[in-house]
């Protein structure tokens, strides 16, 4: 079972306009029938999400989208939805109909796509059903205009010149390539150890799944790992030869393990180390930094990436407005949302606090947190909060390098 999570894989964007192959060339690049092709235009409507491990590529993610000239108010939806996806796309490919070349519509998408400084490469489809010439014409046009995309001619159908294309995808940098959870925190031969509570909280029979990610990053910059639950902490420590070189501990397990662990060891928790992977740990932090500007009947959006299952005492909804008001001293304005859309008018909210986003990859979570930055509003998700209303962020981000004051 291929089991790699949606936000570690790399998400492959297909634009272009309708009837230019996207679906094809998925089907061609994988070698499997994932995607429906189809003579009639328009046949791909919501962005379509697909899984796939290719080599040598690895776990990808690839998001075929509907026709840029969608047209009516349903297809200027379809257009929307599509162009959407660029937030979350860390390589585009752009599809276009060799015969007929490029024009505004492509234009339009590459400005956007150049603006995000996003990769991405041309694929000129359909060789097969077009004069060599007519081709190489419009090929050498597009070249002309953007020097810098690197251009690939293919036919998905007779699955021409595909290897070229994957050749093309590995040779470029996507944005998230090389980012590690903890990778550039130890060096080979260290010692690090994760404190995981196992109380009525933790799933049963297995980790969570940070938990598992650091694991695996621990592995795979050849240092070791030991795992204990904090009611072992002092027995394990006192089993090493030398302290640990650094321990990862769950957040509400920080203050026992903090009490524990000598002052000079390095301690961070696993959710402040997943807010670093996933988003902008100096934003998220600065955003920490004011709630204790903050005044009974300030407004504050509390953002939800999906719409998950709430629990008694959920997080976004009951535990931190709670803990926020006691810390405050009064009642809080507070407004919530899920899914990506925000409320046109952000700047009455004093502070937006985003959920961990345990479904989006590294490209959205940043996109999110840039457009509120942008738009001026202190933003704070949930794990760096709860660490600093629990007093914890200055020790949790000191190992990473930061600090809040
Ligand atoms: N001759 C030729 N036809 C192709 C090629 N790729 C796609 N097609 C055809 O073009 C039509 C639209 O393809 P599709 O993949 O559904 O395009 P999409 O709308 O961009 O997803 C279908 O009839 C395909 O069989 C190609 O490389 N050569
Ligand atoms: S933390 Fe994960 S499950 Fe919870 S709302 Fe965000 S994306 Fe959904
Ligand atoms: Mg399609």
């Amino acid at each position: 079972m291929d089991t790699t999570p949606k936000g570690s894989r790399v998400h492959i964007a297909l634009f272009g306009k309708r009837n230019a192959g996207k679906s094809s060339l998925i089907n061609a690049i994988t070698k499997q029938e994932v995607a429906l092709v189809s003579p009639i235009a328009g046949t791909t409507t919501d962005p379509v999400y697909k899984a796939m491990e290719i080599l040598p590529l690895g776990a990808v993610m690839f998001i075929d989208t509907a026709g840029l000239d969608d047209s009516g108010s349903l297809g200027e939806m379809r257009v929307k939805k599509s162009k959407a996806v660029l937030s979350k796309a860390d390589v585009v490919l752009l599809v276009i109909d060799a015969k007929n070349g490029y024009d505004q519509l492509e234009r339009m998408l590459l400005n956007d796509v150049q603006q995000r400084q996003l990769p991405v490469i041309a694929v000129f489809n359909k060789i097969d059903g077009c004069a060599e010439t007519v081709w190489r014409e419009n090929l050498r046009q597009f070249q002309a205009a953007y020097p810098n995309i690197p251009v690939v001619a293919v036919s998905a159908l007779q699955k021409q010149n595909i290897d070229e294309l994957l050749q093309k995808l590995i040779s470029l940098e996507p944005q998230n390539k090389g980012q590690t959870i903890i990778g550039d925190l130890i060096a080979p031969e260290q010692i690090v150890l994760l404190v995981t509570p196992i109380d009525e909280a933790a799933p049963k029979g297995r980790l969570i799944l940070p938990q598992v990610q650091v694991l695996r990053d621990i592995l795979d910059h050849d240092a070791q790992a030991i795992v204990c639950q904090p009611q072992n902490l002092a027995n394990t420590l006192t089993k090493l030869k030398n302290p640990p070189d650094l321990v990862i501990t769950d957040s509400q397990a920080f203050g026992e393990v903090a009490a524990i662990l000598p002052t000079d060891v390095p301690l961070t928790s696993f959710s402040i180390l997943m807010a670093r992977y996933k988003g902008d740990l100096a934003l998220l932090t600065a955003g920490a930094k004011i709630i204790d500007t903050l005044k009974p009947h300030d407004k504050i959006l509390i953002a939800e990436a999906c719409t998950h299952h709430q629990q008694k005492d959920d997080i976004g909804t009951v535990k931190i407005p709670q803990l926020l008001a006691k810390r405050i001293g009064g009642p809080l304005d507070f407004a919530f949302v899920n899914g990506n859309q925000y409320p046109e008018d952000l700047s009455q909210y004093k502070l937006v606090i985003h959920c961990g986003g345990c479904m989006l990859n590294r490209q959205e979570m940043l996109y999110r947190l840039n457009s509120l930055a942008n738009a001026q509003v202190p933003v704070v998700n949930y794990g760096v909060l709860l660490s600093a209303l629990n007093n914890i962020l200055d020790r949790a981000i000191a190992p990473l390098g930061l600090q809040q004051n």
